[in-house]
């Protein structure tokens, strides 16, 4: 059976873009593969956080996971950091990566562009992502095309560390849906849709109430002219709104278009709004649910940092050996 690896930041509300682009999809291939699905709370550290506001935002990101439909009797559900060898491998990581290859990384350069002061650790990032998926022998990384470029880097550390001390690493491939892999922001549909850019009109919250969806989804900003034409391009408002319906709907944007010749925006946005609430009202109850239940969560997490741990702590021994490190007398730590 295949390993599928993934992981999310625990840095703001869950929103449909990472739901359409790479939560579902776990949910999908928890039934298919062996998975291990990560909260990654070390990462979020990158930029700095309110410790009250950051703890309550990693567990419920664990609970929206959970109500997704992630089944802990399933997958491996855990924080990155009760796992210790995430940052231990991320060593090894950063001293194969060269300063050159993290300097080119996109997400560096945007994150840091402006900014006063810049960590070390947002520069390092991708190396501490390397080993979160590098730990799991990984095959899959279901994610949405934002990672592509951080994914080629975790592919190109494994291959060059295999090279360099013997094979040690499964070389990863990234698994990116072919629709919905890049939902905009329906404000600006120029630009994703993040949680980390202020943009409460533009961004559909897992969490919203049907009604907040669809005031949202019907102010969406679209484009001159009348036809619901696919075209990224020239129609970016209105071919996102295809792409998320396609999303929702298992068909590609350009068929979705074909159905509404001679339709007008106002159709398409009724019915984008009507299959994303459709999608959504179930996270919402079982969200609630799970929000009463801390201690049965928390117990979901430990079991699965447990599991997370053993698989972690080989994999970490074998890299460390590999590189010329002595293993302590008696135990693999
Ligand atoms: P930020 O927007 O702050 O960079 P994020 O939302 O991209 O954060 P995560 O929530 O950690 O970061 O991402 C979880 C997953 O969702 C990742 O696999 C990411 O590629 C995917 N994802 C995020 N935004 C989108 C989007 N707009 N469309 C499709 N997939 C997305
Ligand atoms: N960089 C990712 C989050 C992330 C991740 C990972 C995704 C950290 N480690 C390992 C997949 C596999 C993001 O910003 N969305």
């Amino acid at each position: 059976m295949a390993r599928v690896f993934s992981g999310v930041q625990p840095t703001g509300d869950m929103h449909l873009g990472g739901y359409l682009g790479a939560f579902r999809h776990w949910a999908a291939d928890q039934h298919e593969h062996d998975s291990f699905f990560c909260v990654v709370d070390l990462h979020a550290l990158t930029v700095e956080q309110d410790p009250a506001e950051l703890r309550e935002r990693i567990l419920s990101t664990a609970r929206v996971l959970l109500a997704l439909g992630l089944d802990p009797d399933v997958c491996t559900l855990f924080l990155q950091s009760h796992v210790q060898e995430h940052t231990g491998l991320a060593w090894l990581m950063e001293c194969v990566a060269g300063f050159g290859e993290l300097r080119r990384m996109t997400q560096f350069k945007d994150k840091s562009a402006g900014q006063e002061s810049v960590s070390a650790g947002l520069f390092t990032y991708p190396a501490l992502m390397a080993a979160d998926i590098l730990l799991y022998d990984t095959d899959r990384v279901p994610v949405g095309d934002d990672q592509r470029q951080h994914l080629e880097l975790c592919r190109d550390l494994a291959q060059r560390f295999n090279h360099r001390y013997g094979e040690t690493f499964v070389v990863p491939e990234a698994s990116i849906p072919r629709v919905g892999a890049r939902i905009m922001d329906l404000q600006e549909p120029t630009r994703k849709m993040s949680k980390s850019v202020e943009s409460p009109q533009g961004t559909v919250l897992v969490l919203d109430e049907p009604a907040v969806i669809e005031r949202k989804v019907k102010r969406a900003v679209t484009d001159t002219g009348t036809d619901v034409r696919y075209d990224p391009v020239h129609k970016p408002g209105v071919s996102n709104l295809l792409e998320i319906l396609g999303a929702a709907t298992g068909r590609s944007p350009s068929e979705v278009a074909d159905s509404y010749t001679g339709a007008g925006y106002g159709q398409l946005k009724s019915d984008v709004a009507e299959a994303v609430v459709e999608l959504l009202a179930p996270v919402r109850e079982r969200y609630a649910e799970l929000s009463a239940d801390p201690a049965g969560v928390a117990a979901i997490l430990a079991k699965g940092a447990a599991k997370a741990s053993d698989v972690a702590a080989a994999t970490f021994a074998r890299a460390k050996e590999a590189v010329g490190l002595v293993p302590p007398q008696g135990g693999r730590r």
